[in-house]
C-alpha cells in the first residue's frame, strides 16, 4: 500500500460522514468540547452553536478542495468586490444546499430539540443595507451552485445594519451585535494579513535602472486580516469563499510609543485602526466629509487586490496576465478606487510600464451601476481624497489626462463635454467622481434591469455611452430560488416538486410546466390551501409578537423594502386612508377585507423616511382600533425587517407593492421574490417590474401610473401637486385627515413636513399617480373575490418567473463579462502529514 492509501482519511469517514448516529454524536461532542456544556445546562444557543459547528465540519472537504482550485494557474476566478454582503442566516440554507436538512432535523429531534428552534437562534450577518447587498449574496450562492470559481471580497463590519425597534411608533436604532456569541461560520486567517497605507505624501525617485518612479510615504499603516466564510453550492462540491477583511493595528501595540512610556498613545493607535471596520454606513445618508467611509472603501479594495496578486504570483503567474487569472466586478462605485489601486500596485510596486498596467486593469474590471439617484452617485471632495490617498490622486490625474486626450479626439475638443466626462468635477468645489473612474477603468458597464440600463445610456452615463457604446450591457437582476422558494416556502416547494419534479431548483425555467395546472381545479385548491396555511403562520406570528389579530382570509397586501420617498410607502398609506374614509362614510360598504403589512428600515438621518414610518404606525393605531372598521382593514408594521424576518413574509403575500415613481427604482429584487411565491404585483413601469410584467403576462399584473416619459413631460411642463390635491376629492379628504391631527392625537404639527412636501413639492409625484393607483387597487379588490381567477393568476406568476433566477443572471455575467467557465470540484481525500 502506498503512504497515501494508508494515511488518507476518506471524506465519508466518521468526521465528515453523514450517518444520523455520527451526526448526533458530533453535536454532543461539540456541545461538550466547544461550548463546554452538558446538555442539562446548555442553552438553545449552545445547541445551535454545536449544530452549526457540526455542519461546518461537514462542508470542510468541499471547501478545501474548492480552494485548491483557485490556486491552479489555468483557472480563472471571479472576484466580486462589494462593500455589502447581506447574507442572511447561514444554517438553514447550508442544510438545504448540502442536502442534509431532514437528516439533521431527525438527529436533533432525537435529542428532544426542534430544528426550527435552533434555526431561530442565529443572529444573521446584516452586512448590507438592502437590495445591493442582498444581490451580492444571491450572486455568491449562484456562483457556487453553478460551480464557478469565485471569491467575494468585502468588509467584516463589527456592527452591521442597525436593529430597528419601534417606540411609540417611531423607529429607534439599536446597535447590531451579531458577533456577541461568536460566529461559527468564519475562520480568521491572520497568517494571510496584508498592510494598507493611508495619508502621508509621495516622493519621486530614480530606480536602479535610471527610471523615474514615485514612492508613497504613508502617515499610517493598518493591518487587514481576512475572515473566510464558506458559500455552499446546491448539491455540488463547489464551496466558494467570502473573504471579509477586518482592520487591526499594524502592531498590536505601537512598540515605539510603548517604550517611550506613551502607553495610552499606543492604545489610541490600536483603537483608531480598529475603528475602520467597526460599522456599516446606512444608505441614504450624505457621505460628504465621511472620511471613514472612504477609508473603508480603500481598505477592503487594497486588501482584496493584494490578496489576488499574491494568489496569482503564488501560482507562478505573471502580473501582465493578471486579468487572465481574475475577473473583478465592481459592485457599484463603492469599490471603484480599485482602478487606481491596481494601477498603483502594478506600476509603483511591481514596476510594470503604465500602458501595460492600464491594459491589465481595463481587462480586469467590470462595473455594475445600481442607481440613477443623483444623491447616491459617489463623489469625494478632492482635498479629502488627496490627503487620504495622495498617490491615488496623482494616478487618477494621470488616468484622467490620458482619457481626456482620447475623448478630445472623439468629441472634437468640445470643452463642455470634456468637463462633463472628466474624472474630476470642477463645476464648483472639486470632487473625484467615482462612477467616472469605474467607467474609464472597466471593459464592461452594466445596469441591473433593461429599463435601467437604457436610462443609464440616456442620462448619467450618456457621454460615456457616446464614447464607448460597446462597453454597455444589461444584466437584469435575479434571486436565488434556493433561499427564496425552497427554504422560505417549503410547502409550496413540495407541491411544485410533486407535480414537476425537482429540476426547477437549479433550472428555474422548469417552473413553466406549472402552466399546465393553472386551470386544474384540484391543483388550484392545493395552491390556495398552501397560501392559506402560510398566511395563517404569519398571522400567528403577528398575533404573538405584536398582539394584533389579523384575518388569514383577508387580502395580504404587503410592502417590504427600505423606507424611502421614491419607493412611496406613503402612497400606500393614502390608499389605506381612502378605504378608511369610504367605511366612515358608509359603514356597511362591501369591501374586500385587507391586511396591509409594511416592513423596512429608514436611514437614521433621513427624517422624512422616519416620519413615513410614524405615519404608517399612527394610521395603524387608529384604523386597527376603530370599531366601525369591523376588522375589514388591518395595518401592521413589522419591526426590524431583515433577511431572517423576511423569509416568512414573501410566501404569505397575495399582493406585492412595487409602486416606485417610474425611473427611480433601478431594478428591485423583492418584486421577484414575491411573484416567485405566487403573489400578484401592483406596480409601475419601473425597474424590473417592466420585465416581470412581460414575463408573467400583462393580464396577470396590476399596472398603474405614469410612464417615465410622462414623468419627464410632467416635470418639464411644471408639475403642480396643489392642482391635483384640489381637483381630487378623495385625495384631498385623505390628506386633510392626516393634516387635521386625526392620526396624531390632535397634533397638527407632527405630519406637517410630510403633508407640505406632498402638497407643495411632491418630487416623487404621488399626487399625480394617486387616482390611477386607487382605481387599480379597486380592480385588485374585485379580482381577489374571483377566487379561481386569482388562483390561476397566482400560479401563472410563479410558473413564469424562471428568468429571474440569479443563476440566469450569473450565467450571463460569466458569458458576456467575465468569460469564465464552470469547473467541477473533485473531493480528494484529506491526506495526513507524514508522522
Ligand atoms: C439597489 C437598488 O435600489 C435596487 O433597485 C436594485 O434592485 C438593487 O440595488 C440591486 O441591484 N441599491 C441599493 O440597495 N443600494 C445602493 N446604494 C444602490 C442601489
Amino acid at each position: 500500500m502506498t503512504t497515501e492509501q494508508t494515511q488518507s482519511i476518506q471524506v465519508e469517514d466518521d468526521r465528515s460522514g453523514l450517518g444520523i448516529e455520527t451526526l448526533r454524536r458530533a453535536i454532543a461532542d461539540n456541545l461538550f468540547y466547544l461550548q463546554g456544556k452538558w446538555p442539562e445546562i446548555a442553552t438553545l444557543n449552545d445547541f445551535y452553536m454545536a449544530l452549526a459547528n457540526t455542519v461546518r465540519d461537514r462542508l470542510m472537504p468541499r471547501w478545501l478542495n474548492t480552494i485548491r482550485n483557485y490556486r491552479r494557474s489555468e483557472v480563472r476566478v471571479v472576484a466580486y468586490l462589494s462593500a455589502e454582503f447581506l447574507l442572511g442566516p447561514h444554517l438553514g440554507i447550508k442544510l438545504i444546499n448540502l442536502g442534509i436538512e431532514e437528516l439533521v432535523r431527525q438527529a436533533v429531534a432525537d435529542s428532544g430539540l426542534a430544528l426550527e428552534d435552533l434555526l431561530a437562534q442565529e443572529e444573521e450577518p446584516g452586512l448590507g443595507n438592502g437590495g445591493l447587498g442582498r444581490l451580492a449574496a444571491c450572486y455568491m450562492e449562484s456562483l457556487a451552485t453553478l460551480e464557478i470559481p469565485a471569491i467575494g471580497y468585502g468588509i467584516r463590519y463589527e456592527f452591521g445594519i442597525f436593529d430597528q425597534e419601534l417606540r411609540d411608533g417611531w423607529q429607534v436604532e439599536v446597535t447590531d451585535k451579531w458577533l456577541q456569541y461568536g460566529n461559527p461560520w468564519e475562520i480568521p486567517r491572520p497568517e494571510s494579513a496584508v498592510m494598507v497605507r493611508f495619508g502621508g505624501r509621495t516622493e519621486a525617485y530614480t530606480d536602479d535602472e535610471g527610471a523615474y518612479r514615485v514612492r508613497w510615504i504613508p502617515a499610517r499603516v493598518v493591518k487587514g486580516v481576512p475572515y473566510d466564510t464558506p458559500i455552499v453550492g446546491y448539491y455540488v462540491n463547489t464551496t466558494n469563499t467570502l473573504r471579509l477583511w477586518r482592520a487591526e493595528a499594524a502592531e498590536s501595540f505601537n512598540f515605539q510609543a510603548f517604550n517611550q512610556g506613551d502607553y495610552y498613545g499606543a492604545v489610541d493607535q490600536k483603537i483608531y485602526s480598529e475603528n475602520l471596520t467597526k460599522v456599516l454606513y446606512p444608505n441614504d445618508e450624505p457621505l460628504q466629509g465621511k472620511q471613514l467611509r472612504l477609508e473603508q472603501q480603500y481598505f477592503f479594495v487594497s486588501c482584496a487586490l493584494q490578496d489576488m496578486i499574491r494568489l496569482h504570483r503564488g501560482a507562478g503567474g505573471d502580473l501582465r496576465q493578471f486579468h487572465q487569472k481574475f475577473a473583478v466586478q465592481l459592485n457599484d462605485t463603492h469599490p471603484a478606487v480599485a482602478v487606481a489601486e491596481l494601477m498603483r500596485l502594478l506600476v509603483d510596486e511591481h514596476r510594470l510600464p503604465w500602458d501595460a498596467a492600464w491594459e491589465v486593469s481595463q481587462s480586469t474590471f467590470g462595473f455594475t451601476n445600481h442607481t440613477l439617484l443623483p444623491e447616491a452617485l459617489e463623489k469625494w471632495p478632492l482635498p479629502l481624497f488627496g490627503s487620504l490617498l495622495p498617490r491615488h490622486l496623482e494616478i487618477i490625474y494621470e488616468i484622467n489626462q490620458r482619457f481626456l486626450d482620447q475623448a478630445r479626439v472623439h468629441f472634437l475638443g468640445d470643452s463642455q463635454k470634456l468637463a462633463q466626462l472628466s474624472l474630476i468635477d470642477e463645476s464648483g468645489e472639486r470632487y473625484v467622481r467615482m462612477a467616472h473612474l469605474a467607467c474609464v477603468g472597466s471593459h464592461a458597464i452594466n445596469g441591473v434591469a433593461e429599463l435601467h440600463s437604457e436610462l443609464l445610456k440616456q442620462t448619467v452615463l450618456k457621454d460615456f455611452y457616446q464614447l464607448w457604446p460597446q462597453k454597455f450591457q444589461n444584466k437584469t437582476n435575479g434571486v436565488t430560488p434556493r433561499r427564496w422558494l425552497l427554504l422560505c416556502n417549503p410547502r409550496l416547494s413540495q407541491l411544485i416538486t410533486e407535480h414537476i419534479g425537482t429540476d426547477w431548483v437549479c433550472q428555474l425555467e422548469q417552473l413553466r410546466q406549472l402552466e399546465a395546472y393553472a386551470e386544474d381545479r384540484e391543483f388550484q385548491r392545493q395552491w390556495r390551501q398552501i397560501k392559506r396555511a402560510v398566511k395563517q403562520d404569519l398571522a400567528d406570528h403577528i398575533q404573538q409578537t405584536l398582539n394584533i389579530a389579523i384575518n388569514p382570509d383577508s387580502l395580504f397586501d404587503i410592502q417590504v423594502k427600505r423606507i424611502h420617498e421614491y419607493k412611496r410607502q406613503h402612497l400606500n398609506v393614502l390608499h389605506i386612508i381612502t378605504l378608511y374614509n369610504r367605511i366612515r362614510r358608509n359603514p356597511d360598504i362591501d369591501i374586500v377585507p385587507r391586511t396591509f403589512i409594511f416592513g423596512g428600515k429608514a436611514a437614521p438621518g433621513y427624517i422624512m423616511a422616519k416620519l413615513m414610518i410614524k405615519v404608517i404606525t399612527s394610521v395603524a393605531e387608529v384604523v386597527n382600533n376603530d370599531p366601525q372598521v369591523c376588522d375589514r382593514i388591518k395595518v401592521v408594521f413589522l419591526p426590524d425587517y431583515n433577511v431572517t424576518n423576511s423569509q416568512p413574509v414573501y410566501p404569505a403575500a397575495d399582493l406585492s407593492e412595487q409602486i416606485s415613481t417610474a425611473g427611480k427604482e433601478a431594478s428591485g429584487t423583492g418584486n421577484m421574490k414575491f411573484s416567485l411565491n405566487g403573489a400578484l404585483t401592483i406596480g409601475t413601469l419601473d425597474g424590473a417590474n417592466v420585465e416581470i410584467r412581460q414575463a408573467v403576462g400583462a393580464e396577470n399584473f396590476f399596472l398603474f401610473g405614469l410612464t417615465i416619459e410622462e414623468v419627464q413631460q410632467l416635470q418639464e411642463s411644471g408639475y403642480n401637486p396643489w392642482d391635483y390635491y384640489n381637483r381630487t376629492p378623495d385625495l384631498k379628504e385623505a390628506i386633510n385627515l392626516i393634516n387635521s391631527g386625526f392620526f396624531s392625537h390632535g397634533n397638527r404639527e407632527l405630519f406637517k413636513p410630510l403633508v407640505d412636501s406632498l402638497v407643495y413639492d411632491d418630487p416623487y409625484l404621488l399626487l399625480a399617480d394617486y387616482s390611477a393607483y386607487i382605481d387599480c387597487q379597486d380592480t385588485v379588490g374585485q379580482r381577489f373575490r374571483e377566487t379561481d381567477t386569482w388562483t390561476r393568476m397566482s400560479i401563472l406568476n410563479s410558473a413564469r418567473m424562471g428568468y429571474f433566477s440569479s443563476d440566469r443572471a450569473i450565467r450571463e455575467y460569466c458569458q458576456d463579462i467575465w468569460h469564465v467557465t464552470p469547473i467541477s470540484v473533485q473531493l480528494k481525500p484529506y491526506v495526513q502529514a507524514d508522522a
